[in-house]
């Protein structure tokens, strides 16, 4: 199928996989071709890894997480294959739209935010370096929640991406695995056995991830939960259509949703059965491998290293070592450091309703054996520490963080200041026990789909500029540096900009009616809605600016076009509030004759990964400013730093390392660090000493308390104010000087064109370091142990020349 060129291998799938003509094809019909010859082409590259990784029976990583935020795939596909110049031929040559037909794809949005974006970018970067992998996920029947506005509240429907045709998986009918829950555990010959009582299949659904030029390709091996039996046609035949079909929807629960929260309170035995589900599953796979290709089960560590990605599939502990215990007679001490041999976690929050935990009865009901195993390995932990400070069950709870912290060789934090929280608070005690056991991985971005397909303009005067080195080698963009004093160089970089503004632009008014200035500054947040992360603190500065232009209109204001978009979980009141607050005022700014040449506030719906793939590269100004010491990393913030846009933000998270790699002048720095966060939380009364400390800031809050932005209802956002003036947790009020007085000094280094293009540039040329390349590089040192394979294609897949 790869000897034919594309445009014929479009129209062969089109004719003989899809059963349709080119005179009748819809665009769905198109895309879907497009996709299956596209998929053709890397298929060989497939199977050629993995038949390297065999022959040299290479160390593979495995990567568990709950969530793979992975957006469009055909796209990445195209720009990982090099076909983008064939394809865009091929596509206009039968009379489509290229951009189109692309944009057809649905997002596949099986994550809620930062922690599944970056399982996505670490599969691509394991690919594109050659590190055999596999991540294991679930394949959830509907992802994330479609976000629509009623009345500017974020109304929640369901997401179907499955509905459609999906192009890029293969059912591996042969690998499913039966999973159980609940029953009991009985002494059977000297050995406790575990019956489960309940039962379903773990089917396993693979796609393949292609690395940069086609080199290498690694799956996504999703499972998804199916009835163990087939139809019960005695009971159909009954009568009993609704019983005979019963069983099979039970199972199909399991991989129905994805969680919309992390810290979701409802139904929490459904979130932990999912969790053992994929993991038990993926254990159950990685052993199968490893026994299939021979070796003694002591030297497992050195044939997987698995990821736990969060504390999501933790129950891998227990579970790996009930699999080397139980089921293969390995002594208890002996499957319990095999088992550490292979897992490391990594934490990604220190917020401590995030931190899960599960309570006993539960446990013990759903999963009796591990139950017993989690206290035996307590007890064997206990064991080893004089003080026995630290457990890992108490209250009736059974503690995940210290649970994995304990089956883990390695544990990481994601940015620099996070781990160090992560030594000195959540983890201190286990830190001092385990005084190795902590490494930092600061978090990257794939810069193949965050700067090179995102934004064609900038990358191609990059690519003209300094060649193509940069796209798998991040630093060379540090070779642009001679160029930040080139005036023609700023022109084609400011260009490039004005360009991506101007398509945005018109982009808003098609879609969503709103005109605005591709000159404005484009100031951005878009991140899910979070009091730590601080949406209000940016609203409020937009309401206490609107007042000052509309106290001297004649001033001399620098146009700024605030642009939101994030979505709050549906049980999240006050993020409800803060997504309402918004779009209320935005509806009275932006219809404001006295104002709205100067400021406007949109709220865009539905933020998902392509929607990121079409502001950031349009963005002036990354707002970044969560309460210090509570953003583990993010990693937004690399994107739009690699994509030209200065940040204003606080040392929180990797922004340090950012404002540390770009330079203190390109970064407009304001706030509290986390230690004076923690002593300002101690003042009594901080958030009403610094409303009365500032006029625009009380002015602001007066002007919300009053209802101007409230329609009908003036005490709409009464509990917004209140808490606000009240409590505060998250420091917005006593930010709220700092932060007004930093967006001024961007207002003023905005006003000047040369030195903002300039300070622009420099983001680019000095981000390179935050590639997932190198962070991938990070955990095979430091956490993995294992080292890249060559698939033979990498000389056949080099262009021409
Ligand atoms: C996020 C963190 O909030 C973010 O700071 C970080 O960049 C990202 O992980 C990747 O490390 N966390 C989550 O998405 N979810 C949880 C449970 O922390």
């Amino acid at each position: 199928m790869t000897d034919v060129d594309l445009r014929t291998s479009i129209l062969r799938h089109l004719t003989y996989s899809l059963g349709s003509d080119a005179d009748h094809a819809t665009q769905h019909d198109w895309r879907i071709a497009l996709s299956l010859a596209v998929r053709d082409r890397l298929i060989e590259n497939w199977h050629a890894a993995s038949r390297a990784t065999r022959a040299v029976g290479a160390k593979r990583v495995y990567y568990l997480s709950m969530e793979f935020l992975i957006g469009r795939l055909l796209e990445d596909a195209i720009v990982n294959l090099r076909l983008e110049d064939e394809a865009q031929q091929a596509l206009t040559g039968l009379g489509l739209d290229p951009v189109a037909v692309i944009q057809d794809e649905p997002d596949a949005a099986l994550g809620n935010g930062g922690l599944g974006r970056l399982a996505a970018c670490f599969m691509e970067s394991l690919s594109t370096l050659g590190v055999p992998a596999f991540g294991y996920g679930i394949r959830y029947e509907h992802g994330l929640f479609r976000q629509s506005f009623e009345e500017g509240r974020q109304i929640e429907t369901a997401e179907d991406w499955l509905t459609q045709y999906h192009a890029w998986e293969f059912e591996r009918r042969d690998v499913r695995f039966k999973m159980c829950f609940g029953g009991e555990v009985v002494e059977e010959g000297g050995k406790p056995v575990w019956h489960g009582q309940e039962a379903v299949m773990a089917q396993a659904y693979d796609t393949p991830v292609i690395g940069w030029r086609g080199r290498w390709a690694n799956t996504l091996r999703l499972w998804s939960a199916q009835p163990l039996h087939g139809f019960d046609l005695d009971r159909f035949n009954r009568g009993e259509y609704a019983a005979a079909a019963e069983p099979e929807a039970l199972a199909r629960t399991i991989s129905r949703v994805l969680y919309p929260d992390d810290t979701t309170e409802q139904g929490k035995e459904l979130r932990l059965k999912q969790e053992y589900f994929f993991t038990a599953a993926s254990l159950r796979d990685i052993l199968r491998r490893f026994e299939a290709e021979g070796g003694a089960l002591t030297d497992l560590p050195k044939r997987a290293a698995i990821q736990l990605n969060d504390t999501h599939p933790a129950i891998a502990g227990p579970e790996l070592v009930r699999l080397l215990h139980d089921e293969r007679e390995m002594p208890l001490d002996q499957a319990i450091a095999t088992a550490r041999g292979c897992l490391s976690y990594t934490n990604h929050t220190l917020m401590p309703e995030a931190l899960e935990r599960w309570s006993e009865d539960l446990m013990t009901s759903l999963l009796p054996r591990h139950m017993q195993l989690i206290e035996r390995i307590d007890a064997a932990h206990a064991a080893e520490q004089p003080s026995r400070s630290v457990s890992l069950t108490g209250d009736g709870e059974v503690r995940m963080g210290e649970l994995a912290f304990v089956m883990a060789h390695k544990v990481n934090g994601v940015s620099a200041l996070h781990t160090d929280l992560m030594k000195k608070t959540v983890f201190a005690e286990l830190h001092r026990l385990h005084p190795d056991r902590i490494v930092n991985e600061t978090n990257g971005v794939t810069p193949r789909r965050w700067l090179l397909s995102a934004n064609p303009r900038l990358s191609g005067l990059i690519t003209r500029t300094i060649g193509e080195g940069w796209v798998d080698d991040l630093e060379q963009l540090e070779r642009l540096e001679p160029s930040l004093t080139d005036p023609a160089f700023l022109d084609a970089y400011a260009a490039a900009k004005r360009a991506n503004k101007a398509d945005l632009a018109d982009w808003l008014a098609a879609e969503h009616g709103v005109q605005v200035d591709p000159d404005a500054m484009f100031d951005v947040q878009i991140k899910r809605i979070h009091e730590y992360k601080r949406q209000h603190l940016n609203i409020l500065e937009a309401i206490a600016l609107w007042r000052d232009i509309k106290a001297n209109p004649q001033g001399n204001w620098v146009p700024r076009v605030k642009i939101f978009a994030g979505k709050a979980a549906p049980g999240y009141f006050f993020a409800k509030e803060i997504i309402r607050l918004i779009n209320d005022v935005a509806a009275v700014i932006n219809s404001d004759p006295e104002t709205n040449r100067y400021l406007k506030v949109i709220f865009l719906p539905n933020y998902n990964v392509s929607l990121a793939e079409r502001l950031i590269p349009a963005s002036d100004l990354s707002e970044q400013i969560s309460t210090a010491g509570k953003e583990a990393s993010g990693t937004g913030n690399m994107k739009f730093a690699l994509n030209g846009a200065p940040t204003i933000g606080t040392l929180d998270g990797a922004n340090v390392e950012i404002r540390d790699r770009v330079g203190a002048r390109n970064f407009f720095l304001f706030g509290m660090t986390a230690d004076e966060v923690e002593a300002r939380r101690a003042v009594p009364e901080h958030a009403a000493q610094a409303i009365a400390a500032d006029p625009r800031l009380s002015g602001a809050l007066m002007e919300i308390s009053r209802g101007t932005f409230s329609r009908r209802d003036r005490h709409r956002y009464r509990g917004v104010v209140a808490n606000l003036s009240g409590a505060d947790y998250f420091l917005v009020c006593s930010d709220f000087t700092a932060y007004w007085d930093a967006q001024r000094r961007a207002d003023a280094a905005f006003a000047d064109a040369d030195a903002w293009r300039r300070m622009a540039a420099c983001n680019t040329a000095r981000s390179g370091w935050f590639s997932s390349d190198r962070t991938i590089r990070g955990y095979m040192a430091d956490i993995w142990d294992v080292v890249a394979v060559r698939s033979g294609l990498d000389e056949a897949m080099q262009p021409p020349g």
